[in-house]
């Protein structure tokens, strides 16, 4: 269950984009001349998209002149003879297959309270091994974009500001039904409150609010654009609320995706703070995820419970940056920049119990609550301030455990570990 390699979602680049459409009657899928694709068509001008808009459902408007669409592969085929758009088909999204089983079957067993209520992740990032409670990330929002999130779970609720979900229809829906597990976890490490009682778990930021954003199906599946729009949503919201906010993906893929990154830049350009997992394809080096990648994204790797050469130990499956741009302190494409405790986590579960699972996607939210707890103690910071400080956090406490991991900037750890104290 704490093999972390089975807990990163990486996105899956299928040999076949088609997509079934849906039916009650199972026989009339094989009709493979009605079956849709999902499409991405970006215009030369404006009435050359309101002409092809006036044919084909919007999914998403996704740039001024690009959106996206379900169209039949003939419907494709006839749109790319058009010099006037260019047409691509969307790439899906997949978690893991194990992931998928455990969404399935969901065999944890709710437990009305956790067994702790500090996990070692959260004493280890507050630097304080008798940590009992957290504080902190009033004002600040954290967007998890995930499979969903219990809302209801009783360490949650009171976090909850915004739920919606970008993978049931061409609209923004409210609803974010996490039916896998990964997302309510992810959110816990970020902000849980100990509930009204205070006798539940904590996050690292607990007075955050939460927008839990569903771009993943229950079975782990979803498309890149669901995923881009949900990014660029968040970065529209924090401008018309003028909220601070940091967005947590848990998610990646070892290619880079068009629609992910630019969407990525968008919200980076609007003052958002995007925080994403490296990936869990370590130790080699070069096997960090996208969109973790990205320079305009903060890739997150992942810490043990366990000490090596005087500092934690980076986990043997947290992905791995490049020696060739490693060792200066800067960020450049392809590097890893920050550590957190990402193994064997504690946190709440889907089923309003808790349980513990290990990857990067775990990591993550323990630097995206870091983030939104500084951010609130600073509030006249831009996110880019805000960046700056959590890698000088970060180089205070060097690490130089683990496969890669040497004195200071390092390609398996980055510029070490971030923490409150
Ligand atoms: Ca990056
Ligand atoms: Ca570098
Ligand atoms: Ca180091």
């Amino acid at each position: 269950m704490t093999n972390s390699k089975k807990i990163f979602m990486s996105i899956l680049l299928t040999a076949s984009l088609a997509m079934p459409t849906f039916s009650a009657n199972a026989d009339t899928i094989s009709n493979n001349t009605e079956e849709k694709i999902r499409v991405y068509v970006e215009a030369s001008d404006t009435p050359t998209k309101s002409a092809i808009k006036g044919k084909f459902k919007v999914r998403w408007e996704l740039t001024e002149n690009g959106f996206s669409t379900e169209m039949t592969e003939k419907q494709f085929s006839a749109l790319q003879k058009n010099k006037k758009v260019q047409v691509t088909k969307v790439q899906e999204v997949t978690l893991d297959t194990d992931i998928k089983v455990r969404a399935a079957n969901n065999q944890v067993a709710a437990a009305e309270y956790p067994t702790q209520q500090t996990p070692w992740g959260i004493k280890a990032i507050y630097n304080n091994s008798n940590q009992t409670t957290t504080s902190g990330g009033q004002g600040i929002n954290i967007a998890v974009l995930d499979t969903g999130v219990n809302v209801n779970h009783y360490d949650l609720a009171n976090t909850v500001e915004q739920c919606k979900n970008f993978t049931g229809s061409t609209t923004v829906i409210s609803g974010c039904n996490d039916g896998n597990g990964h997302g309510t976890h992810v959110a816990g490490s970020a902000l849980a409150d100990g509930g009204s009682d205070g006798a539940g778990i904590y996050g690292v930021a607990p007075q955050a609010d939460l927008w839990a954003y569903k771009v993943l199906g229950d079975n782990g599946s979803g498309y890149s654009d669901d995923i881009a729009a949900a990014i660029r949503h968040t970065a529209d919201q924090a401008t018309s609320t003028g909220t601070k906010t940091v967005i947590n993906m848990s998610l990646g893929s070892s290619a880079n995706n068009s629609l992910i990154s630019s969407a990525v830049n968008y919200a980076y350009s609007k003052g958002v703070l995007v925080v994403a997992a490296a990936g869990n394809s370590g130790p080699n080096q070069g096997t960090i995820g996208y969109p973790g990648a990205l320079v305009n994204a903060v890739a997150v790797a992942a810490l043990e419970n366990v000490q090596q050469n005087g500092t934690y130990r980076v986990a043997n499956f947290s992905s791995r940056g490049y020696a060739s741009t490693d060792g200066d302190y800067v960020i450049q494409q392809g590097d890893i920049e920050i550590s957190a405790p990402g193994a064997a986590i504690y946190s709440t579960w889907n089923n309003g119990g808790y349980n513990t699972i290990s990857g990067t996607s775990m990591a993550t939210p323990h630097v995206a609550g870091l983030a939104a707890k500084i951010w609130a103690q600073n509030p006249g910071w831009s996110h880019t301030q805000l960046r700056s400080d959590l890698q000088n956090r970060a180089k205070n406490y060097d690490i130089k455990g683990g496969t890669g991991a040497t004195t200071g900037d390092d390609y398996a750890s980055g510029f070490g570990f971030a923490r409150v104290n």
